[in-house]
């Protein structure tokens, strides 16, 4: 058998395909057709979904009932609510909000439903899932600065994924090579360099505009061109507590929300729940961190973050 898989175009959404990959390997089946998609697709998921001609997989993104493997969890999987009304876990359809990484959801639900037997290259992958989707790198300073393979790893899927390449290669290295050996491979070191420029940028940047509002700061990065670093005001400002982001893509604006995951306050805000409840559908994310997205103007992109800036210092 051989499928088509739609995942997310990150690390969890290409390191959950590896898993799947190497399982699907070990019975003999395989992918034909990989697919990285994103949140500009939503108005459009429903016919791409179903002009797949083979089985689909699907991994940390939207439900579709026409999937044979669905992994995913955030609570923005439902596009509508007769989705989410009809779906019904199963072995097949795996959705667990808890879940750090849908990575880890792949796996645990492929060893527990079809007997899986993963490599120690795949629990090591597994591992890094949980820390690269969760953001628990030891600091900022060690994500910025692309301390480790993983964060290495992770910057280049960054780099070569903006115009959607699923970077194929990749994925298969996922699979069946350490995260170490891959950070060797030329491809990986040219980009890294790329890479490190363009984060010296956006610092640079960030260091001009970042706006610190007690605890919560915001940057509008929907008129720049340089990187969005995500923990970049966390680097800049290790004492904050939230940050507040502005963006710009597929035509529409969007506000991430993200807490400094170095200075987890106990008691502190469940984003996703928080946005969810006041945005509604086109609102979600994990814990820590949360967005809006399809806004049509910058004003009222601008209306939201200001008023997740006056929430979020309560
Ligand atoms: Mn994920």
């Amino acid at each position: 058998m051989k499928y088509d898989v739609y995942f997310h175009n990150d690390f969890d959404g290409r390191a959950s395909v590896a898993v799947f990959l190497d399982f699907l390997r070990k019975r003999g089946d395989s992918i034909q057709n990989y697919f990285a998609v994103d949140h500009f697709l939503r108005s459009r998921w429903d016919k791409v979904v179903r002009a797949s001609e083979n089985p689909v997989a699907i991994f940390d993104f939207y439900f579709h009932p026409k999937a044979a493997y669905f992994f995913d969890h955030h609570l923005t999987t439902f596009i509508n609510d007769k989705w989410e009304k009809e779906f019904r876990p199963s072995k097949f359809f795996n959705l667990k909000y808890k879940y750090e990484s849908c990575c880890r959801l792949v796996f645990d639900s492929l060893r527990k439903n079809f007997g899986y037997k993963p490599s120690a290259t795949i629990k090591e992958l597994v591992f890094w899932a949980d820390v690269v989707d969760a953001a628990k790198f030891r600091s900022a300073k060690d994500l910025i600065e692309l301390k480790n393979p993983v964060a290495q790893i992770d910057a280049y899927i960054d780099h070569e994924s903006k115009n959607g390449d699923p970077i194929k290669w990749l994925i298969e290295g996922l699979s069946k090579t350490r995260l170490k050996t891959l950070t060797r491979d030329s491809r990986v070191i040219r980009a890294i360099g790329i890479v490190k420029s363009k984060i010296n940028k956006s610092l640079e940047f960030h260091r001009k505009h970042l706006q610190v509002y007690s605890r919560v700061c915001f940057i509008d990065l929907s008129s720049t061109k340089v990187e969005r670093i995500r923990f970049a005001p966390h680097y800049l400002v290790p004492s904050l507590s939230y940050m507040v982001t502005l963006l710009k893509g597929g035509g529409f604006y969007r506000v991430a929300v993200g807490g400094n995951p170095w200075r987890d306050e106990p008691g502190g805000y469940d984003l996703r729940q928080l946005v969810r409840k006041r945005y509604g559908y086109k609102a979600g994310g994990h814990r820590r961190a949360a967005g809006i997205t399809g806004i049509k103007t910058k004003k009222e992109a601008g209306k939201i973050a200001k008023e997740l800036i006056e929430i979020l210092n309560k």
